[in-house]
């Protein structure tokens, strides 16, 4: 187990001479901009290996992990059987562009497991992008209207309609809206405060008959972690039904890892449509759509909403996203990930108490986050509010010690299965050094 008192998981030479090379011909030397380490300061350790709840950097340091891939590793890094799962299907072939049986298994458990699913329909997609880009035209389809409402600060990835007011590497990097995104394409896209119902019925009753969807994370999770305000969601659902609107959770951080059957089974608010990715994967790029039937029915071939992928279904994708799906069910981990977050979190409020640090820390199963502000946090004007400079500090001391956060302050913390008892102490050991000269 890393030791935080020895440990520097910093970028060292080996990791800088990486960076520079990368840099050379990748924009920012990084695939997506989050990896960046651009609002933290200094430079991202290069990973060459990943093992239950750890990484191995190119330059030897063993670090504690609570990025977990952004969600996806909820059994931990390489676990076996999806591993080997992953082995036999790739002898197989890597992709047939064709039907193949584990497709129909798949889709048959992830309707059995997902409330919103269970009398419908799923179609699988590459990422949690393709997931929701998709459930939205499909909205906008099904209900012949074209206004969509999100929430401030929510993300849903990076399709034009939903580059307005974003979280997540958008807000980490000051671009909430982007560059290249023709206004025509977010024109009707509206926006609210999260956990604030007067708002979105102020908004529904101001666009009476023109919303197509209302498209939320049902636990924010790219402001940092917020969870829903009691009543919250019922509200959502009642406010959607009256206004013919089509509700869509998107569960891709949420799926899977508050409950098997995602936030909706958790809080026992069923949305009409719900967006996966991430875990859904087990790893591998893979993102799902599905829910009410008649609305899938519109999903062409069935019905006249296009949407297509030459990989969607393949079978590496299929066979790591059913294996871990498998897994889930078999071993149900999920109280023993609400245990072990709970004594996460509760580790470094005391640790951050003792120091007298403002800070707001929450958990949904085994999903955290934790801002540097006094004011209690439910929406993304709050969250703002955190204390940056401090939470760079906070950042680049706990990768000193082994410990690795997501490089900003807008994402949330991620448990796997793998982070046990021992684990949880050596990072709250850690966060106690951190916080004593924060
Ligand atoms: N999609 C993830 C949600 N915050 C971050 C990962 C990324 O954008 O690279």
């Amino acid at each position: 187990m890393t030791d935080p008192s020895t440990f520097d998981g910093r970028a060292g030479a080996r990791s800088l001479e990486l960076f520079e090379r990368a840099s050379q011909h990748i924009p920012g030397g990084v695939n997506s901009p989050v990896r960046a380490f651009s609002s933290v300061g200094g430079q991202p350790p290069f990973i060459r290996r990943a093992h239950g709840c750890t990484l191995e950097t190119e330059d030897g340091a063993s670090l504690i992990d609570y990025v977990c891939t952004w969600g996806p590793a909820l059994l931990g890094h390489g676990r076996l059987e999806v591993v080997e799962a992953v082995c036999t299907a790739a002898r197989n072939g890597l992709s047939f562009g064709a039907c193949a049986a584990a497709e129909g298994e798949f889709a048959a458990l992830i309707c059995a497991t997902v409330p919103s699913m269970r009398d419908g329909m799923v179609r699988l997609v590459n990422s949690g992008t393709e997931a929701t880009m998709s459930a939205l035209r499909l909205a906008r389809g099904f209900t012949g209207k074209n206004k969509i409402i999100k929430c401030d600060g929510g993300y849903h990835g990076h399709a034009d309609l939903l580059l307005v007011a974003a979280g997540s590497g958008a807000a980490t990097l000051g671009i909430p809206g982007s560059a290249g995104v023709p206004e025509g394409a977010v024109r009707d896209t509206l926006t609210v405060p999260f956990n604030d119902v007067a708002a979105m019925a102020e908004v529904l009753a101001a666009h009476r008959g023109d919303v197509a969807a209302i498209i939320v994370e049902p636990i924010a999770g790219n402001m940092g972690c917020i969870p829903p305000a009691p009543g919250y969601l019922e509200a959502l659902r009642t406010l959607a039904t009256e206004h013919e609107a089509v509700l869509i959770f998107d569960e891709v951080m949420t799926g899977f890892r508050v409950a098997l059957g995602g936030a909706q089974e958790r809080f026992g608010v069923t949305p009409d449509l719900t967006c996966l990715g991430k875990i859904v994967g087990g790893g591998l790029p893979v993102g799902a759509y599905g829910g009410r039937r008649d609305i899938m029915s519109t999903v062409a071939p069935l019905g006249p909403v296009y949407q297509a992928g030459t990989l969607s279904g393949n079978p590496l994708g299929v066979a790591a996203g059913l294996k871990t799906l498998q897994i889930l069910i078999e071993e149900d981990p999920y109280d023993a990930l609400e245990q072990r977050t709970a004594a996460l979190v509760k580790g470094l409020q005391d640790a951050s108490a003792s120091h007298d640090i403002p800070a707001q820390l929450a958990h949904v199963g085994p999903m955290f986050g934790l801002f540097f502000t006094a004011r209690p946090v439910a929406n993304y004007d709050d969250a703002k509010t955190s204390d940056l400079e401090r939470f760079s500090r906070w950042h680049a001391g706990m990768l000193e010690r082994g410990v690795y956060l997501a490089p900003s302050q807008f994402e949330a913390g991620f448990l796997s299965t793998a982070h046990d008892e021992g684990t949880i102490e050596c990072t709250v050991a850690a966060a106690a050094q951190v916080f004593e000269n924060l």
